[in-house]
C-alpha cells in the first residue's frame, strides 16, 4: 500500500495537484504548455464532458469526430512533467482506493503540441518538428532508473562532441513511440532530436546580463549529428515525457510548432496561427 504522504489525493480522492478523477480522462492524451492552448484545442471538440484546473494544470476531455480525447496544459519544464507523468499514470494504472498498483497495465497514448527554437537554419519559423528522440539536459530523469530506456552510445557521442561539462549532469537520450511516429508524420514534418533543457535563459544559451558555462553550446549542437539524426530544436518537456512515459509504459510523441530560429535569430510574425495550423495538423491525424 502508497503511504498518503507519497501518493496524495485530494479529499474528493482526486490526485493532487492534477485535480483528476480516473474517470475524468480518456486514453488519448494532448499535453500543451500554455493552459490558454487547452481550449484552443478543444474548440475543435462536438463536446466537452469534464473541465477542471489546479494552477497551471487545466484539463478537458470531450469528443472530437466521436473520439474520446483529453487535452491538458503542463506548465513550463521537465519539473511539471514528473508531477504529470506520474499522476496520470496513478490514475490508470494505480487504485487509488486500496493504494496498490493494478496488475493489468493500462498504455496512455500522450501526443505534446508544443513550441520551440529550431537550432538549424534550414528548418524555418512557423515549421513544424517532431522529436524522434528526446535529448535530456535537464537532469529531472536522472532520479529514476534509467539504464533499461536510455541510449548511453548516442549520449557519449552527444557528450564528447560537446565537450559536455558533466558537473551539469549527464545528458540522456529517449526514443518517441514508433505506433504514433508513424500515425503523425508527414513528409512536411521535420524529424530528429528534440533538446530538452532545465530552463529558458542560460540553460538554452540565451545571454541577457549573466554570462553563461558555454556560450558556444547551440552551435555545437546544431551540427550533432549521430548517423544521420540531427538535433532540431531545444525546447522544455520532451524528454521527460519520452523518458518517464518509456518507465511507466506509455506511448509519448512530441511535436512542436517552430516559432524562433536560434541559428540565424528570427521570431515568428504570428507565432499563434503556427501553433493553430499545428492544431489544426495533429487533430486532423487523430481523426484518420
Ligand atoms: C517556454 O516559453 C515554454 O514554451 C515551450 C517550452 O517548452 C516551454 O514550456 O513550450 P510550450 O509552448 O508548449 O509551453
Amino acid at each position: 500500500m502508497i503511504q498518503s504522504s507519497e501518493l496524495i489525493l485530494n479529499p474528493d480522492g482526486s490526485v493532487y495537484h492534477l485535480n483528476l478523477l480516473p474517470e475524468n480522462i480518456a486514453h488519448d492524451i494532448i499535453f500543451v504548455g500554455d493552459q490558454n492552448r487547452v481550449e484552443k484545442i478543444t474548440q475543435f471538440f462536438d463536446s466537452i464532458e469534464f473541465s477542471t484546473q489546479k494552477r497551471e494544470f487545466k484539463t478537458q476531455t470531450g469528443l472530437f469526430k466521436g473520439k474520446r480525447i483529453t487535452v491538458m496544459s503542463t506548465g513550463i519544464g521537465p519539473d511539471n512533467i514528473d508531477i504529470v507523468m506520474n499522476e496520470l499514470d496513478a490514475l490508470v494504472n494505480i487504485d487509488l482506493k486500496t493504494r496498490t498498483p493494478k496488475e493489468n497495465l493500462t498504455s496512455l497514448n500522450i501526443i505534446r503540441i508544443g513550441t520551440s527554437g529550431s537550432l538549424q537554419a534550414d528548418i524555418p519559423v512557423d515549421s513544424f518538428v517532431m522529436g524522434k528522440f528526446g535529448l535530456g539536459l535537464d537532469n529531472m530523469l536522472r532520479s529514476y532508473l534509467i539504464d533499461a530506456i536510455s541510449n548511453p552510445e548516442m549520449e557519449d557521442a552527444f557528450i564528447a562532441h560537446t565537450n559536455w561539462d558533466l558537473r551539469k549532469g549527464r545528458p540522456y537520450i529517449i526514443a518517441c513511440s514508433e505506433k504514433l511516429e508513424k500515425r503523425m508524420e508527414s513528409s512536411r514534418i521535420f524529424k530528429g532530436i528534440t533538446g530538452t533543457a532545465g530552463g529558458f535563459y542560460g540553460p538554452q544559451g540565451r545571454i541577457l546580463r549573466l554570462n553563461i558555462q558555454d556560450e558556444n553550446l547551440n552551435s555545437k549542437m546544431d551540427n550533432f549529428n549521430y548517423n544521420g539524426t540531427r538535433m532540431t530544436n531545444l525546447e522544455m518537456e520532451t524528454s521527460a515525457i519520452y523518458g518517464l512515459g518509456k518507465l511507466l509504459g506509455h506511448n509519448c510523441l512530441s511535436l512542436n510548432a517552430i516559432i524562433a530560429n536560434r541559428a540565424n535569430g528570427t521570431f515568428s510574425d504570428d507565432p499563434y496561427k503556427a501553433v493553430d495550423e499545428l492544431i489544426t495538423y495533429a487533430l486532423g491525424k487523430l481523426a484518420e
